[in-house]
């Protein structure tokens, strides 16, 4: 056994101290490549359970010369968890879900329900039964607070989201909602938002309260796993004001709450700002509807009109006032619900139209009225998007799905 002990040794310092270096010189991404090497060194004997007894009688002071890594870790279960000492895991109710950090500690991760208060960065909200249905009915709330005075923002994914949709004729939330109190207003959601994500402004001061309630009525399997992680203000993964989505990538996906093109009602009500970072060398950006595989005519943009129909894209806010003062009488706009990206052209006008419009809605994806869908572009900058959408839906607005758009940026150089 001493024997056995020794090597370790030996390779555990002939890992920490020499390959460090020679990865430097073949793989810049330094930490990823050295992580990899000890997993795959300790991997398996490591996280068996038979190790403690030598873990403890010889190998913590070994382990204080071996960096440990990042402190995130991932549960059987999907939950992330911080990797910590199992008897720290403990005293902090944390839940210890499998070995990480090579041995080192256990995945610990942290699960609120009704009445918690979360007091852990990274601590799921959950429903009761967890991972199995809730079909109740009340109030069921988190409250947050703060690790930290310097705490400006927490971001909330939905890892699972689903509660009752929203009522057929406005698609109003009045069966199930998610509130959010004490931050920046958001919207209140239903439906489905499982992969979706939010900010919320913590306030200032330490003692400034988060309290997250769904409020569930009648029957409906519901599910939820939210994750709540809280954000530095100097932090670079803060989002920017007043943004409820905050994207971070070249390319991506960005759609309405309860978005989905078999069932999903867009949610009336809504009013927030997503935001797409500016990254460098990038000075423009485009926008087209997403794939809908479901449909024969696409409803991954629907947001007015009756899209059991061939709906157009309808642009800009309908004109100015009536007489005297009087409500807009050009209705042909939009002026109940819409999408709005700052001057937005079709890419395929060469040269450009010299207009360009911000509001959009309708039931075809296009930066100019008719019923082709089209490949939208913007170079306003910061990249954001707005939505807003009234609290009616019938009798115009029938079965209306809301957005879902891919985007690109498109590099300084591309006429940008
Ligand atoms: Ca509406």
């Amino acid at each position: 056994m001493q024997l056995q002990i020794s090597m370790v040794l030996l390779v555990v310092l002939v890992f920490s101290v020499i390959l460090p270096a020679r990865c430097k010189v073949a793989n810049s991404n330094t930490n990823s490549h050295v992580n990899s090497w000890r997993d795959l060194f300790f991997g398996s004997k490591w996280l068996s359970p038979a190790a403690p007894r030598i873990r403890e009688s010889k190998f913590l002071p070994i382990f204080a010369l071996v960096p440990i890594g990042p402190g995130t870790c991932s549960a059987p279960s999907g939950e992330q968890g911080n990797c910590i000492p199992n008897k720290d895991c403990v005293l902090r109710n944390g839940i210890p879900a499998g070995p990480c950090g090579g041995g080192y500690g256990v995945c610990c991760i942290f699960l609120q329900t009704c009445g918690g208060i979360i007091r852990e960065n990274s601590t799921y909200f959950v429903n009761p039964n967890h991972p199995d249905i809730f079909d109740g009915t009340g109030s069921c709330q988190v409250t947050i607070q703060k690790l930290h005075p310097d705490i400006c923002q927490l971001r909330l994914d939905f890892d699972m989201f689903s509660v009752a949709p929203p009522e057929a004729a406005n698609h109003l939330c009045n069966q199930d909602q998610l509130l959010i109190s004490g931050g920046s207003p958001t919207p209140t959601i239903c439906g489905s938002a499982t992969g979706d994500h939010m900010y919320v402004d913590a306030g200032l001061g330490q003692s400034s309260q988060i309290i997250l309630s769904i409020i569930t009525s009648g029957s409906f399997p519901r599910l939820w796993r939210i994750r709540v992680t809280q954000i530095h203000c100097g932090s670079i993964s803060r989002a920017d004001q007043g943004c409820l989505q905050y994207y971070t990538a070249i390319s991506g996906r960005v759609r309405s709450f309860n978005y989905n093109t078999v069932a999903g009602r867009q949610l009336s009500n809504q009013d927030y700002s997503i935001c797409i970072r500016n990254e460098r060398n990038f000075c423009g950006i485009q926008y087209n509807a997403c794939p809908d595989l479901e449909n024969n005519r696409s409803r991954a943009f629907t947001i007015t009109g009756n899209s059991n129909n061939p709906v157009p894209t309808i642009v800009g806010g309908g004109g100015g006032g009536g007489p005297g003062g009087a409500p807009p009488t050009n209705t042909n706009g939009c002026i109940s619900d819409w999408l709005l990206i700052g001057c937005i052209r079709s890419a395929d006008r060469i040269p450009p139209l010299p207009g360009c419009e911000d509001r959009v809605c309708g039931g075809t994806f296009s930066a100019e009225a008719g019923m082709l869908a089209k490949t939208v572009q913007s170079s306003v900058r910061p990249f954001r998007l707005y939505f807003h959408t009234d609290g009616v839906e019938a009798p115009n607005d029938i079965d209306n799905r809301g957005f879902c758009l891919d985007y690109v940026q498109q590099p300084c150089t591309s006429g940008f």
